[in-house]
């Protein structure tokens, strides 16, 4: 082998003779679904880069992304279908094939359907979201309403809110703003780099002025803020609120707008007056005098956009009021809807309608309508109105009690039941069904529990159809052959379907027609996007303008942006919900004497990802142990240094973890990334939640911290 082709075949560069092959697809630990190349050996990446060009990942790769390889190649990759032989979580499997798999399934399901009800049966789904649409419109054909995801404590409370307030969905368009209200906002670690960092290119070439609002000092903070506000966890409502009070009361409002476009002004304008810049103060902690600072900053640099949050806003218990009072600032000011502020979007996500493509349709066209309640529905009722799906916070207890009535199996894809509060007593739920089948790429805590287990392959091993938000769809290409004996979460799908009985063409046909049925007004075809290596505009697509919505009357019932709600005026204060943003404490029932610290959980590093990193070596560097942030003062107080040894306790019980004391954490409060198994954070999160969308207080629970016994 000559020089060159042997530093070619060291540098893993593709070309006949080192047998390296790229193929162009797209990155799938997280939902951005970036560009990445994959090269390939033998069947086997070997090396991965971002795909240059591409308009998601733009060439880059995040950490986790560049991780690949250890995450897909994990030693725990569940080989084949597994039925259970030892005890419930003990981790005994026999292999079986496929067909004796969904034949088992499907027998149990079919036979608890005809026993207790097609509702009887629980379909769940973590995270991952490409396959939902089919995994929808298999469950409803089933005939169970039970449709519990991620989305009851992932964004979909932000999703109601706007909802509620307008009817539609916005995104900030900073790039013609004046200022931007960067509200717990972090995208350095939570999003694409590339496109957070164009607001530091915004900011130095378009002067534009941004508000950052985060308990934490973070790389946004840091590197973006004209001012930081650094509230206490969960009185974002309160500050919302002050806010909107000083804007009305010195005049920076726009008359115009209101008095055509927003219900329920008046009402609120005298609600909030009692949010004084000294009782706001003494709430957030946020020094006076930065409050009033950042009111002028806000009201003197118009056009004014917010930041869309996933998260951290409606992971409290009063988070989804919260939300809607922080977008009011933008409707008040005349902000909503307007070039510079908030820009009406065609809501298109991995799994639900956008741009002219079925997502919705495909699965809703044969949901269950006429009949009964669904999981969490009595409770939550708002939020299984709006999202349309059960709530899971109501998931254990509804098994246990078997109220309002029995559930006796889950069918599970890449299930974590970490991933919610009180996650001990889901398991003790799970432990108790007839039956419980898990599908997820690896033998995790909670495949142990599962009768069976299938195997899913990962995103480089399959084809997936990908809808961005951007007006631009993907098919992507396999880079390898699914892995020992795994398959694609979609094709197991629509096989499950067949076993079941299920006669849908749809499904039957597979995954490729479910796709060209929902991409039918497009005028593309699965055949025609898998012609392109790269994303393909939709036809379809609209680019709204600012006005669009004002023009027409926002969705809603009264056509305009509602700050009090109708929906909640009419039907919902029979359950003791307010039609205006109220600003309520985030609640909690440990008494703060004893628990004087907040607990804000999971908020993001760059390379961990719930649950699914933290058994691949490669992405554990960032924070190999589990360890709380603490802040110095808090940490001297209790005679706790740097990498001590400690126990984070309060009623629900304790975590041992490493301190990690740092002056970026607010005092007051101790900060944790989720998802470990050693240091399980929800274990510990009570069980109290947001009465409107049923969120969690992951972020505002009460806590405190002490050096580990015994250890100096
Ligand atoms: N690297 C990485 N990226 C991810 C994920 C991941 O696990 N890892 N998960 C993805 C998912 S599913 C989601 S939902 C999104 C979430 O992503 P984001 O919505 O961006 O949320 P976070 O990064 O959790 O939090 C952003 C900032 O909010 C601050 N914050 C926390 N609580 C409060 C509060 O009460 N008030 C205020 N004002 N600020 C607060 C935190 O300190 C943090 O700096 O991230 C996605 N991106
Ligand atoms: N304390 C605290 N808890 C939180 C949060 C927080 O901020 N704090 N954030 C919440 C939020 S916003 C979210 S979105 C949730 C997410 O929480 P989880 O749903 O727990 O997310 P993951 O751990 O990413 O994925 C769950 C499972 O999916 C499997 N999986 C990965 N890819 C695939 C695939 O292609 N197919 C199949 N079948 N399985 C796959 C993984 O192996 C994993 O076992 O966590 C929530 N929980
Ligand atoms: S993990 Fe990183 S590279 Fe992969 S899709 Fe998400 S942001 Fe993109
Ligand atoms: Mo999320």
């Amino acid at each position: 082998m000559s020089t060159e082709e042997n530093i070619k075949e060291k540098a893993k560069i593709a070309d006949e003779n080192t047998g390296v092959k790229v193929c162009h697809t797209m990155c799938e630990i997280c939902t951005r679904g970036c560009g990445i190349d994959a090269y390939v050996k033998d069947g086997k990446i070997i090396k991965v880069e971002g795909t240059k060009g591409n308009p998601t990942g733009f060439g880059y790769l995040c950490q986790k992304g560049q991780g690949t390889r250890s995450y897909i190649y994990r030693e725990d990759r569940i080989k084949t279908p597994l039925k259970r032989v030892g005890k419930r979580g003990e981790g005994k499997f026999v292999p079986i094939t496929w067909d004796e798999a969904y034949k088992e399934i499907a027998e149990k399901l079919n036979l608890y359907k005809q026993e207790s009800g097609p509702d009887s049966v629980v379909f769940f789904s973590g995270y991952t979201k490409w396959y939902r649409p089919i995994y929808q419109r298999l469950i409803y054909s089933f005939g169970s309403k039970n449709y519990c995801t991620d989305d009851s404590l992932c964004y979909f409370s932000t999703f109601m809110a706007n909802k509620l307030n307008s009817g539609i969905t916005t995104r900030p368009d900073q790039r013609f703003s004046g200022v931007f209200l960067a509200w717990a906002f972090n995208r350095y670690y939570s999003g694409s780099i590339v496109e957070t960092k164009r607001l530091e290119q915004y900011k130095a070439e378009n002067g534009l002025k941004i508000v950052v609002v985060d308990p934490r000092i973070t790389p946004a903070s840091e590197k973006l803020a004209d001012i930081h506000l650094r509230p206490l966890p969960g009185t974002d409502g309160a500050l919302a609120c002050c806010f909107a009070n000083l804007f009305i009361e010195w005049d920076r409002i726009d008359h115009g707008y209101i008095s055509k476009h927003v219900y329920g002004f008046e009402e609120y304008a005298e609600y909030v007056k009692e949010f004084t810049v000294e009782k706001t103060s003494e709430i957030t902690t946020i020094p006076q005098e930065d409050i009033i600072a950042a009111a002028h900053m806000l009201t003197e640099n118009g056009p004014m956009s917010i930041a869309e949050g996933a998260s951290p806003l409606v992971h409290h218990t009063n988070g989804m009021q919260t939300y809607r009072a922080i977008m009011t600032l933008a409707a008040i000011t005349g902000n909503y809807d307007r070039k510079g502020g908030q820009i009406p979007t065609n809501y298109a996500d991995v799994s639900r309608s956008g741009d002219g493509v079925l997502e919705d349709a495909f699965a809703l066209d044969v949901f269950p309508y006429s009949r009964g309640k669904k999981v969490g529905q009595i409770k939550y009722p708002l939020f299984c109105e709006i999202v349309e799906q059960g709530q899971d916070m109501d998931l254990a207890r509804h098994i246990l009690e078997k109220d309002p009535y029995p559930i006796r199996a889950i069918f599970a894809m890449g299930m974590n039941y970490r991933m919610l509060p009180a996650d001990e007593k889901l398991l003790e739920a799970i432990k108790s069904l007839d039956f419980f089948a898990d599908v997820d790429i690896f033998l995790t805590d909670t495949a142990k529990y599962a009768d069976i287990v299938l195997p899913a392959c990962s995103g480089f091993e399959r084809g997936t159809f990908r809808n961005y938000k951007n007006g631009k769809v993907f098919f992507s290409k396999p880079a390898i052959e699914p892995l020992y004996e795994s398959k694609s979460d979609a094709d197991i799908l629509c096989e499950l379907a067949s076993a079941l009985g299920i006669d849908d063409p749809y499904l039957k046909a597979g995954y490729k027609a479910c796709i060209d049925y929902m991409l039918g007004p497009t005028g593309l075809t699965v055949d025609k996007l898998q012609e392109s290596d790269e994303q393909v505009v939709l036809p379809t697509f609209i680019n709204y303008e600012a006005g669009t919505n004002t023009a027409t009357g926002y969705n809603t019932e009264t056509a305009k942006y509602e700050i009090k709600s109708k929906v909640i005026e009419s039907r919902y204060q029979k359950y003791g919900l307010e039609p205006l943003p109220k600003y309520v404490p985030p609640l909690d029932p440990a008494d703060p004497k004893d628990y004087p610290l907040i607990l804000c959980s999971g908020g993001r590093l760059v390379n961990t990802m719930h649950s699914r990193l933290h058994n691949s070596k490669w992405h554990r560097i960032q924070r190999p142990q589990p360890s709380a942030d603490i802040h110095p003062d808090d940490a001297m107080q209790r005679s706790i240094s740097n990498g001590d040894d400690i126990v984070l306790y309060n009623p629900q019980g304790e975590l041992h973890l490493k301190a990690h004391v740092t002056n970026t954490c607010k005092k007051g409060v101790v900060f944790l990334v989720h998802g470990y198994k050693e240091a399980d954070v929800n274990s510990i999160i009570p069980e109290v939640y947001d009465p409107y969308s049923g969120y969690p207080g992951l972020r505002s629970a009460r806590c405190n911290v002490r050096p580990e016994q015994g250890k100096e």
